[in-house]
């Protein structure tokens, strides 16, 4: 990839739309713009003012002939995407008008854009840093609404900000850890082991305050995973239906309908959720079902929140909840509600067996019916709390993704290990090793310090023409 050449490539999806947009970026922009896009107003073609949107025509540069009709803007650097020179063309957004265009504009001297590299060039011409180029491409794939505010905040450099204060922190930690090599006879500034152990105190709680919000951001971008699970034909299927407003599952009165794991995703208070619909768990001597039910305690062994489904028109004995006795070491992770369904039935157990067998485990019991939809808005409320918490406004914090979680840990340790040789009273010069593998860590957040092959691999991820 040669970051020199000028690039070009469809930036809208492929597919029919008022709209198609061509994006061009590098020093051939304007020369490619002027060869494939005439503007009406003659006085203008040769002089486009920068950043002016121009009323025009596509044409065939070899034969003249009109492809389209377009609006057609160029953009001086440095005030672009990339901070190159850059030209759009909007044509019209059917797959054959979008695609000549941008042959025409490869044949007039731009090389195909790869996949992420506008923002890749973006971040290269250090315009954003990669939180914030990761998060234009969190901004695309956000589902719901506390997603983008999350990405959004990400993008004007909310988690930037923060990864460059733990790095001003280490940087100065650093240079008074030094300076006792510098000078080691002299008294200038010098900080006693114990000074500087407690300096680092101070920036792991930085640190460590940012990796709490590791979870939080993989739910707002994968979604929470929330597993419908109990006996068979206990209504697990019709609840995700529910959930759902859909007719996603089939549902029917054959105990063991549902085989394998159906998922849809849904909306909880902005928060993005993975509901998952389970096979119905009981012995059986059917190898699909069995497949099935390995997949239901798989589901259940991954989830986030657990709903467990009885129905209260038959007798608890029947639905066997024994099965879910394994949760206890799972506790910690997951957390459960338990659901009756069928409620527009008349009621096989009352509620003084059932407070005794799942009341005294703490857990929160909610009557419903999938049916009716009677007692879905208290379901719903109550895994919004048990998502979000009791708190009414909420808004997302600076979120870390998997790398940000690893680059902080591993700088974390750096740390640990900085303070473990202050207590021992180790040379600064070792003290000064780690905390620079520390600063290397926290660099890689930024992209300060990442490997080419790893800049590689995020962009890789965005679509083309982003
Ligand atoms: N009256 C009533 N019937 C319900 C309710 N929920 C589900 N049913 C019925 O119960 C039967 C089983 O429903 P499903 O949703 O397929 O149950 P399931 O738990 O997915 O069953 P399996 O996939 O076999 O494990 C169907 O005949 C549903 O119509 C409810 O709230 N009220
Ligand atoms: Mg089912």
């Amino acid at each position: 990839m040669n970051d020199k050449d000028t690039i070009a490539a469809i930036s809208t999806p492929p597919g029919f739309g008022g709209i198609g947009i061509i994006r061009i970026s590098g020093t051939g922009s304007v020369g490619i713009l002027k060869r494939v896009f005439v503007p009406f107003t003659k006085e203008v073609a040769d002089n486009f003012q920068s950043h002016r949107l121009y009323y025009g025509k596509v044409v065939n540069p070899e034969t003249g002939a009109q492809v389209d009709e377009a609006l057609g803007v160029f953009m001086r650097a440095p005030r672009t995407y990339t901070r190159e020179d850059v030209a759009e063309i909007n044509c019209h957004g059917g797959p054959a008008a979008v695609k000549k265009t941008l042959e025409l504009a490869l044949r007039a001297g731009a090389r195909l854009a790869e996949q992420g590299e506008f923002t890749k060039r973006a971040f290269l011409n250090g315009r954003i840093d990669l939180t914030q180029a990761e998060a234009v491409m969190d901004i695309i794939s956000a589902q719901t609404e506390l997603g983008r505010q999350a990405a959004v905040r990400a993008l004007s450099g909310g988690l930037r900000d923060k990864i460059e204060e733990i790095r001003a922190a280490l940087a100065e930690l650093l240079a008074l850890t030094e300076l006792s090599i510098d000078f080691p006879e002299e008294e200038v500034d010098y900080i006693p082991a114990e000074g500087l152990r407690e300096r680092g105190t101070r920036i792991r709680e930085s640190i460590i305050k940012l990796l709490s919000t590791f979870e939080e951001g993989r739910i707002l971008r994968e979604g929470l995973r929330l597993a419908i699970v109990g006996a068979p034909n206990v209504g697990k299927s019709s609840l995700l239906n529910a959930l759902s407003k859909s007719e996603r599952a089939i549902v029917a009165e054959t105990p063991g309908t549902t085989r394998d794991t159906v998922e849809e995703m849904i909306n909880i208070g902005g928060m993005p959720v993975r509901v998952i619909d389970t096979a119905g768990i009981r012995e059986s001597g059917c190898p699909v079902e069995k497949e099935g039910i390995r997949r239901s305690k798989a589901a259940m062994e991954e989830a986030d929140i657990i709903l467990h489904v009885l129905d209260g028109s038959r007798d608890i004995q029947e639905q066997d909840p024994s099965f879910f006795s394994g949760e206890k070491k799972e506790a910690k992770k997951s957390r459960a509600i338990t659901i009756i369904n069928k409620i527009d039935l008349p009621q096989k157990f009352g509620s003084k067996v059932f407070l005794a067998t799942f009341l005294q485990k703490g857990r929160d019991v909610v009557r419903i019916s999938a049916k009716t939809g009677e007692g879905l808005d208290i379901l719903i409320s109550r895994i919004r709390e048990m998502i979000l918490g009791p708190v009414r406004e909420y808004m997302p914090e600076a979120l870390i993704n998997l790398r940000h979680k690893t680059a902080l840990e591993e700088a974390d340790a750096a740390l640990v290990r900085f303070q473990g040789g202050c207590g021992r009273n180790l040379s600064s010069e070792f003290l000064a090793l780690e905390l620079r593998e520390a600063l290397g860590a926290v660099g890689e957040v930024v992209g300060r310090t990442t490997p080419e092959d790893v800049l590689n691999l995020i962009f890789s991820r965005f679509c083309i023409g982003k």
